[in-house]
């Protein structure tokens, strides 16, 4: 089965060495089974019957991440060198500025293409002109992140979730199709040295922020594990509960979809097998594709994703009418750090973010909104949002995250609502709404019973 070719996009246009083997630079799908971008550079090296290997470029610092999430990161990428290397297919890391140390990878192994994944984060874009600018060989990028290729399912920033499901829906039945089995590479590429994990993990700078979460072991292999355990169990009361954090009805797989440990492709494909509700699945389903990969979409058009700038023209000018409205409550960014505010529900939503470096998805919403009823400004209530949510999420400093974000403070793909304070026409929570809605007392109540 070849790489259906949307999902391909020549990031220069150099042509391959005669000879060498291929690099499969992982960044953003790391894992070796269900991964398209793994898959097609196996099948160049197939046909060129040369060897096939993969590079991770390790960055000292990522968006504000702290050690919690570059240990579940490492700890992954682990277990899929190992899975990698059961194929014949070097796992190479290696550590500084990806415009320097891929060229300069490329060059030494003397290889004949790279072919690297699909990421909408600037700081990707920016990795990939700098090592465009410097690569001799051909560069290629392969959506293995989104079930129908970002890149071809709209040619715009999409203003809702309404408008690009028809652009999925209409494409999913070429996308969502099986994915083929890695087979063991009959071609060897050059020996990778074997990574020292915990030197890597003891050598970072980054800040503990949080300290350590246990809660879930990282890695493809538990990822599938948690995901099979979720279909069985919790999937059929998706729709009725995912709303309530006191049911734990959420399937809890999004740190392993946004390090790649788990394709959304073969999740998806086992939802759609499985013999929960109809109504359960199609609730799950339109969460995992519409509205994780329109987070995609928001982040490819729309380069200002974690400031105010990417608004909607509705929510600036009705944010702006409402910038001198009295606020009741202004927090400094620590209060909001440390969990100070007179809200307990708040405050206990916060906690769980320190301490389990997650939260419950109805609650993010109603998270992000204070802020920005808590804060001076928007431009304010953004920076600090993403802060928080970059530093303390086990699945931050991800697209669905800016987009979450901008969408509970900006009103990013929603509509005008019922015009008040602060918030303008932008769709407004309250405590006493989140009280109509579950049993807020024992939400608390968890929480205060968590360690830490
Ligand atoms: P489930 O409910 O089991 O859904 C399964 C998967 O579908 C998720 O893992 C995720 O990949 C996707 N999904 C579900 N809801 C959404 C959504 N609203 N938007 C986009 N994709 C979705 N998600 C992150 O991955 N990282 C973040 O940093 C993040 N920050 C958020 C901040 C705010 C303010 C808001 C409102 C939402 C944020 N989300 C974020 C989206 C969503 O809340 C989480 O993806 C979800 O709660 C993760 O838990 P789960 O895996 O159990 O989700
Ligand atoms: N990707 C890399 O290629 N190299 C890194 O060193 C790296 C660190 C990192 C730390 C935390 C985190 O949440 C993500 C990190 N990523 C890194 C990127 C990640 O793989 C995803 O591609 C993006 O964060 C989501 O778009």
């Amino acid at each position: 089965m070849t790489v259906h070719p949307d999902r391909i996009h020549a990031l220069n246009d150099a042509a391959f060495r005669a000879k060498g083997p291929v690099v499969y630079w992982m960044s953003r799908d790391q894992r070796a089974d269900d991964n398209w971008a793994l898959l097609f550079a196996q099948n160049i090296a197939l046909e060129r019957r040369e060897g096939v290997c993969v590079l991770f470029v390790l960055a000292d610092a990522f968006l504000g991440a702290a050690l919690r999430q570059y240990r579940f990161m490492l700890s992954g990428l682990s277990e899929t060198a190992r899975d990698l290397a059961s194929r014949n297919i070097p796992f190479y890391l290696v550590r500084g500025e990806p415009g320097v140390v891929v060229p300069a990878f490329v060059e030494k192994l003397g290889a004949s293409c790279v072919i690297t994944d699909f990421d909408p984060l600037r700081i990707k874009r920016r990795w990939k002109e700098e090592t465009a600018e410097e690569l001799t060989v051909s560069f290629l990028e392969v959506d293995a992140h989104n079930i129908v290729p970002c890149r071809a399912a709209s040619v715009k920033g999409e203003y809702s979730a309404g408008t690009y499901r028809p652009r999925l829906t209409r494409r999913l039945g070429g996308f969502l199709v099986d994915i083929p089995a890695v087979v063991p590479h009959p071609h060897s590429a050059p020996p990778a040295p074997e990574v020292q994990w915990d030197e890597v993990l003891g050598s970072l700078t980054v800040s503990d922020a949080g300290g350590t979460v246990d809660w879930i072991p990282p890695g493809p292999q538990a990822a599938l594990t948690r995901m099979h355990r979720f279909i069985d169990g919790g999937l059929s009361r998706y729709d009725a509960e995912r709303n309530d954090p006191t049911k734990h009805a959420q399937s809890e797989l999004s740190p392993y979809l946004h390090f790649g440990q788990l394709s959304a492709q073969r999740l998806a494909r086992e939802v759609g097998a499985s013999s929960a509700p109809r109504g359960a699945k199609d609730a799950f389903l339109e969460e995992l594709i519409v509205r994780r990969e329109l987070s995609d979409n928001f982040c490819l058009w729309h380069h200002d994703y974690d400031s105010s700038a990417c608004f909607p023209d509705w929510a600036k000018k009705t944010l702006k009418e409402h910038g001198d409205d009295h606020r009741e409550h202004v927090y400094t960014y620590e209060r909001f750090r440390d969990a100070e505010t007179h809200d307990p529900l708040w405050n206990a939503a916060q906690k769980e973010l320190v301490v389990r470096g997650t939260m419950p998805g109805y609650l993010r919403m109603y998270w992000a909104k204070k802020i920005l009823e808590w804060t001076e400004s928007p431009e304010a209530a953004m920076e600090y949002a993403v802060n928080l949510n970059d530093t303390y999420q086990l699945d931050g400093r991800d697209p669905n995250g800016y987009a979450g974000v901008a969408w509970s403070i900006g009103g990013v793909h929603d509509r005008a609502w019922g015009e008040r304070e602060i918030f303008g026409k932008v769709r407004y929570m309250s405590h006493a709404g989140c009280r109509r809605k579950f049993n807020v007392d024992a939400y608390i109540k968890s929480v205060e019973e968590l360690s830490g």
